[in-house]
């Protein structure tokens, strides 16, 4: 980035992504690898509540960011999109307005905002890429979510061809690592799986449940791994075209491996069984990390079994402080 004083807002970024990206700046700085140019803030709701506008021009009146990383919002797993459509809808709406908008006021030069590779058509042809976002409805358990976040790249275009802004996003498949949410009513697959076997391990429960068939795909990246790309592309990507940030193709797994991975992670030895009575929701989300290959040429992606195992030990040694 330029040689001026780069300020660098990190909205959410008291999260699983924003710690994420917290890590790998202090690891940048530490080494010496970083830009002395940038100063980093990082921001939970307590600095701000981002559905309020005169909130989110405090924050930025007191920061001054002359670049953000946009990653606030109302986010969960299957289970708390379904039965909250329309608060995902609305809460993120009024946050990537705001933020969006407020950019824009303060003269930002660069937002890089996040969208998810859960919001692209249901009905699609594979694998996914970039040019599909708006091609067909999103799969029905999280419409809200998913039209919130694709109004993120209607704004984005509506503030270049308006105003020259570089406003972008960024696509990630699933995501998961430290500081993830492990609160039962609104994680994810991975933390939840390991909160509850965690729960079953102590308890010496001999089965484990997991929700669903766990016939479904998934493609999940470590939250490390996202963060050193985010950074990448807020350094080096100026297209307002999104960027898919997502493991291989070969490397999507079904649910069921994903809980043998935590079994030997945790080092469970009681039996798996699957609660079909469960929803599966979204039976694959394939994408495409062709233009980020073209792009990142020698990135290397975290094993995931190693991912699983790093984000395991994180757990069991920080489950007073995580959120659960
Ligand atoms: P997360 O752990 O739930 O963190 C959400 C962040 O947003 C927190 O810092 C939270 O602050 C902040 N936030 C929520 N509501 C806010 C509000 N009204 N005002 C200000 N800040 C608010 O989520 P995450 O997994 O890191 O997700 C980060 C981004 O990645 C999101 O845009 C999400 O859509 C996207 N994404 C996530 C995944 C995934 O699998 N996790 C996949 C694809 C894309 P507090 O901590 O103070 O509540
Ligand atoms: O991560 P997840 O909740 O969301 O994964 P999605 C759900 C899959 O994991 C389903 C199975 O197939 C579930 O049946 N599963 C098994 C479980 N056990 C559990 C469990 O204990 N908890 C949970 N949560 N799932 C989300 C979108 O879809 O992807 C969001 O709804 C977000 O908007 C996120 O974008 C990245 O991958 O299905």
């Amino acid at each position: 980035m330029s040689a001026d004083k780069t300020v660098v807002l990190v909205t959410g970024g008291s999260g699983l992504v924003g710690q994420a990206i917290r890590t790998v700046v202090e690891e940048e700085k530490s080494k010496g690898t970083g830009d002395p140019d940038e100063t980093w803030v990082f921001c939970g709701s307590k600095d701000g509540d981002l559905r309020d506008k005169g909130q989110t021009e405090a924050l930025f009146e007191k920061h001054k960011p002359t670049h953000v990383i946009h990653l606030a919002a109302m986010v969960g797993g299957l289970f708390h999109n379904m039965a909250h459509n329309l608060d995902f809808f609305r809460e993120n709406m009024a946050i990537n307005d705001n933020v969006l908008h407020v950019s824009f006021k303060f003269g930002v030069k660069k937002v890089v905002s996040c969208l998810s590779t859960c919001i692209f058509p249901d009905k699609t042809t594979y694998p996914i890429d970039e040019t599909m976002v708006h091609n067909g409805p999103p799969h029905s358990s999280n419409y809200g979510y998913s039209y919130a976040k694709r109004m993120i790249d209607i704004l984005n275009r509506g503030y270049h061809e308006q105003h020259g802004r570089t406003f972008t996003s960024v696509v990630p498949c699933n995501v998961f690592g430290p500081h993830d949410n492990f609160r039962l009513d609104s994680s994810h697959v991975i933390p939840a799986l390991i909160r509850r076997m965690d729960t079953a391990l102590n308890d010496g429960a001999p089965t484990f449940t997991v929700l669903g068939s766990g016939k479904p795909l998934r493609q999940f990246i470590y939250s490390l791994d996202l963060a050193r790309l985010f950074v990448w592309t807020l350094r080096h990507y100026d297209s307002v075209e999104p960027l898919i940030l997502s493991v291989d193709e070969e490397d999507e797994v079904p649910i069921s491996a994903v809980a043998e991975a935590i079994k030997k992670a945790h080092g469970y030895t009681g039996q798996i069984v699957y609660d079909t009575s469960k929803a599966d929701g979204q039976y694959k989300k394939t994408a495409s990390n062709k233009k980020l290959r073209s792009l990142c040429k020698d990135f290397h992606f975290t094993p995931f079994e190693q991912a699983i195992q790093d984000t395991v030990d994180w757990f069991k040694k920080n489950k007073e402080q995580a959120r659960t």
